[in-house]
């Protein structure tokens, strides 16, 4: 079975066995000056299908945050221009990395309100999918959601909580958390439903699935529920969380975790498709497009 993939980016993954960094922090100069006419070829192709694709789709915090930024169509984006904004707005900052990175090493640079963001581009031949985070997941569907004040203390929050979470060895629960709101997650905006996660709002295919699909089930976000529940790293998801505002985003940075992991912990978990009698469904999907995959027929 070779049905093309969409283009997640598996974040879920720890760091392969990437060399040792030069610098502690994995940190790299992002070498803006490097970049070659095709490869901002590439961003530009990425750029406007995603522009497109998204009209009517992301959510007003993501359009606005992108209106804001020293980011089109035309090049890749300086990260050292992009903090200048992000800084004023929010006090984030975008910093390069050569791509995934150590979980406590991500934590710590997210702690401090530093961006990581892959410095490559993704190559003409996997426009549609790559293994590891690169240049356009990073900054095209991260950093305008960062431009939103309460996105900006959630993921800092996630930060802390990671390296806490790590210690505490439910490191797993905390992580399904950001995979289903930072990467994945829907809101619930005046016209419908609309995208705030990168991992969607970079990915042309999921975009439409998403948003459009029959097949996913489209549920309340709660979060012990969600701390429960697996994620596809390898496919589109089969689930999607919503929430009401980001704001709520706001609450979760702000509660203590620990008495959800306590109760999580013996408890059974739940496979990425399953629909609860306790969710409170918008959207009961077909389950179509996984099933399709599973008998190993064309998606
Ligand atoms: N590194 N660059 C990068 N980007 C990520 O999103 C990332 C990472 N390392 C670890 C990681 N994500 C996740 O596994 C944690 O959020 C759990
Ligand atoms: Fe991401």
């Amino acid at each position: 079975m070779q049905a093309p993939q969409n283009e997640p980016t598996k974040h879920g993954l720890a760091a392969g066995d990437a060399a040792a960094p030069e610098r502690a922090d994995w940190t790299i100069d992002q070498g803006w000056d490097q970049y070659t006419p095709a490869e901002h070829g590439v961003w530009k192709t990425l750029f406007e299908r995603q522009s497109r694709l998204l009209l009517g789709r992301a959510c007003d915090e993501f359009v606005s945050g992108m209106a804001e930024l020293p980011m089109d169509a035309d090049e890749i984006p300086d990260f050292r221009r992009l903090s200048d904004i992000l800084m004023q707005r929010t006090g984030w900052q975008v910093v390069a990395v050569p791509g995934l990175v150590p979980d406590e090493v991500f934590f710590e640079h997210l702690a401090n309100r530093r961006f990581p963001a892959g410095q490559f581009i993704r190559k003409p031949h996997e426009l549609d999918y790559l293994e590891e985070p690169d240049v356009f997941h990073d900054v095209f569907g991260h950093v305008p959601m960062l431009m939103n004040p309460a996105i900006a203390d959630y993921i800092q929050a996630y930060g802390i909580g990671g390296l806490r979470a790590r210690q505490l060895g439910v490191l797993d629960k905390l992580a399904r958390v950001y995979w289903y709101t930072v990467e994945f997650g829907l809101v619930r905006q005046k016209d419908g439903l609309r995208i705030y996660g990168a991992g969607i709002a970079s990915s042309a295919s999921e975009s439409v699935f998403a948003l459009d699909d029959a097949s996913p089930n489209r549920v309340r976000f709660d979060l012990e529920r969600v701390m429960r529940t697996n994620y596809r790293i390898d496919d589109f998801q089969e689930t999607y969380f919503v929430i009401d505002s980001l704001d709520e985003l706001l609450d979760l940075a702000r509660i203590d975790f620990a008495p959800f992991y306590e109760r999580v912990l013996d408890q059974p978990e739940y496979q990425p498709g399953t629909v609860l009698a306790a969710d409170a469904v918008i959207t009961q999907g077909t389950g179509r497009y996984h099933a399709g995959k599973r008998q190993g027929a064309p998606a």
